[in-house]
């Protein structure tokens, strides 16, 4: 993806301030590689330098280093010149701030951003000296946050800034193109297996169902949806195999043993790992399933407040399939609605639904939170593909496995 994404579509993240204050290093810290060139010299780097990448969970991204804004003389003029004109084609700005801490030249830059109403977020770097704030004062509602890039030593603050870029990341950049659509061929046909049972809604599909058949309207292709029973006949009557089946997560044993193969299948719950999260980030967290001993903490977070009946995903079917590829009982803790625990770090995994009725920003948002305390989070399609042994089937309609 890093690759074929298109230049604009990239978020564009500028990293500003004084010379010397580490916005190179701040660069390095957060490829881990050696893309800038750092030195204590002030007036490193002199144009602008630009790294495309793929910053989980926001998706591909450009950073953009830029020389020192306090730069001197006249070719320090041509340098800042250069350095302002990334002003126009920033998404968001990071003011970084070192030694001397906030003064008049960072307020002054923060008012040029406000005044753009371009998103910000301010960065005190250097934290290992101890640095004090200097004159700032925290009224505004940008992210503030402290980090430490020195090379050779472990860089701090970094999970802190990846949660400020989604807080900061304009609508749009949030919004993945297609629940389905570029999965599928032009006029190309999915099934859709959707089990009624006790817990399905009378009269009505649920959310993810209905968006993933609106999806496939929307890019032209087909759609047939059945319930488990008729999935097999419904194959047999086709002439063509169908380009993809998308199941329950509930039903994935029975459907996984009824679709040949070769035609690819995945679950909606997975569909909106991809849609609503981060599906690298997620299917790195199922794969900490396999860590997982007798009496480990695991949080099961819920977006929607239902109120549980019958065989419950969360509450019963979950916690079961878990338990069996576990091989004993773990400790389950359960969230829902709004309310997530403030402290993960006893968890050693988060299993979160679909969030199907939380928007993109408030998922990604919660990756981060996990992210930050080190602990692992995957959703609840990946989970149960996960524990029942299709995992590596589950995915391989997205190129991972
Ligand atoms: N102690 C400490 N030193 C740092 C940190 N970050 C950067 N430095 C040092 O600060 C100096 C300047 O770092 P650069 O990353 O080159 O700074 P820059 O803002 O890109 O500087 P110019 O390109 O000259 O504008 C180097 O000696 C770095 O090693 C940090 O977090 N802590
Ligand atoms: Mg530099």
């Amino acid at each position: 993806m890093t690759q074929s994404t298109a230049r604009a579509l990239r978020l564009h993240i500028g990293l500003f301030g004084r010379r010397n204050v580490g916005k190179s290093s701040l660069l390095n810290a957060i490829t881990r590689q050696s893309v800038s060139i750092v030195s204590s010299y002030a007036g490193t780097t002199t144009d602008p330098v630009e790294k495309p990448m793929e910053l989980q969970p926001l998706g591909p991204v450009v950073f953009i280093d830029t020389a020192g804004l306090d730069d001197e003389g006249a070719l320090g003029a041509q340098r800042i010149e250069k350095s302002k004109l990334v002003f126009e084609r920033c998404d968001i700005a990071c003011i970084i701030c070192g030694e001397e801490g906030w003064g008049s030249f960072e307020q002054a830059l923060f008012e040029t951003f406000e005044k753009r109403s371009l998103p910000t977020i301010i960065i005190f770097n250097k934290q290992d000296l101890s640095l004090a704030d200097g004159d700032f004062s925290r009224g505004e509602k940008v992210p503030v946050i402290y980090t430490s890039v020195q090379t050779d030593t472990e860089a701090t603050g970094l999970e802190q800034l990846r949660e400020a870029l989604v807080q900061q990341a304009p609508e749009d950049v949030l919004q993945p193109p297609s629940i389905l659509g570029d999965l599928l061929p032009a006029g190309g046909l999915v099934v859709f297996v959707v089990p009624i049972d006790m817990e399905a809604p009378k009269g009505r599909l649920i959310m993810p169902q209905v968006q993933a058949i609106r999806d496939t309207l929307d890019n032209d292709a087909m759609s047939l949806v059945v319930k488990e029973r008729e999935l097999a006949p419904a194959l047999d009557r086709l002439k063509i195999p169908p380009d993809l089946v998308v199941t329950d997560s509930q039903s994935f044993l029975k459907v996984s043993a009824d679709v040949p193969d070769t035609i690819p299948l995945t679950s909606f719950s997975i569909l909106m790992a991809r849609f609503k999260g981060d599906l690298q980030t997620l299917a790195d967290g199922a794969r900490a399933i396999e860590n997982l001993r007798a009496g480990d903490r695991v949080l099961i977070a819920e977006s929607c407040s239902h109120h549980p009946i019958g065989e419950d995903i969360g509450r019963v079917k979950i916690p079961r399939w878990l338990t069996q590829y576990v091989g004993g009982k773990l400790s389950i803790e359960h969230a829902q609605g709004r309310t997530f625990p403030e402290d993960l770090s006893e968890f050693k995994l988060v299993i979160h639904c679909g969030s199907c009725t939380f928007n993109r920003r408030s998922m990604l948002n919660r990756i981060c939170t996990c992210r930050g305390a080190g602990v692992p989070i995957t959703n609840y399609g990946m989970a149960i593909a996960y524990s029942l042994g299709i995992f590596p089937r589950a995915l391989r309609c997205f190129g991972l496995t």
